[in-house]
């Protein structure tokens, strides 16, 4: 099945039979996180699912709510894996990025990739690369056309 169709259909039964987020895919904090690696999505129906199950994509205010989704990453990432997920993170200006959901700014000093933001290919929307040697979590700036996992979030 194309990962399109996938998407359609997990999308369609969402919507007829409410996805239950379970402890399993849950980590408790400040917020509850939904990590989605069952399938890749775009960054917008990535928001969209994120939204169909009563979330949001995940942003990070401050570091310690970014530490925070880093310490429950790495405990999903083998170690030889590096693992991309959508977070809410937007261009808002040439090398300035927000947070679609709360209208803040990304301001994460450091805790970009080596290089980043570098806007190779059109890239507007922020994504979380996990690298499961060093369990280091860094934000790289990726084209929204790109399918990746993605993490939802709400409030506890
Ligand atoms: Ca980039």
């Amino acid at each position: 099945m194309q990962p399109s169709w996938m998407l359609l259909v997990i999308i369609a039964m969402a919507t007829a039979n409410p996805i239950t987020v379970t402890s399993k895919n849950i980590s408790k904090g400040d917020k509850n996180l939904f990590v989605q690696k069952f399938f890749k999505a775009t960054f917008f129906q990535a928001a969209m699912f994120c939204a169909n199950i009563g979330m949001e994509l995940v942003s990070c205010n401050n570091q310690r709510e970014f530490d925070e989704v880093n310490e429950y990453l790495i405990k999903t990432v083998p170690r030889d894996e590096l693992i991309e997920y959508w977070s809410a993170g937007v261009k808002i200006e040439p090398m300035k990025f927000g947070w679609m959901n709360t209208g803040l700014p990304v301001d994460l000093p450091g805790m970009w990739g080596p290089g980043e933001p570098n806007n190779i290919g059109n890239e507007e929307c922020l994504e979380f690369s996990v690298k499961g040697k060093t369990g280091r979590l860094y934000m790289n700036d990726a084209n929204c056309s790109v399918r990746n996992y993605f993490i939802c979030q709400n409030k506890v």
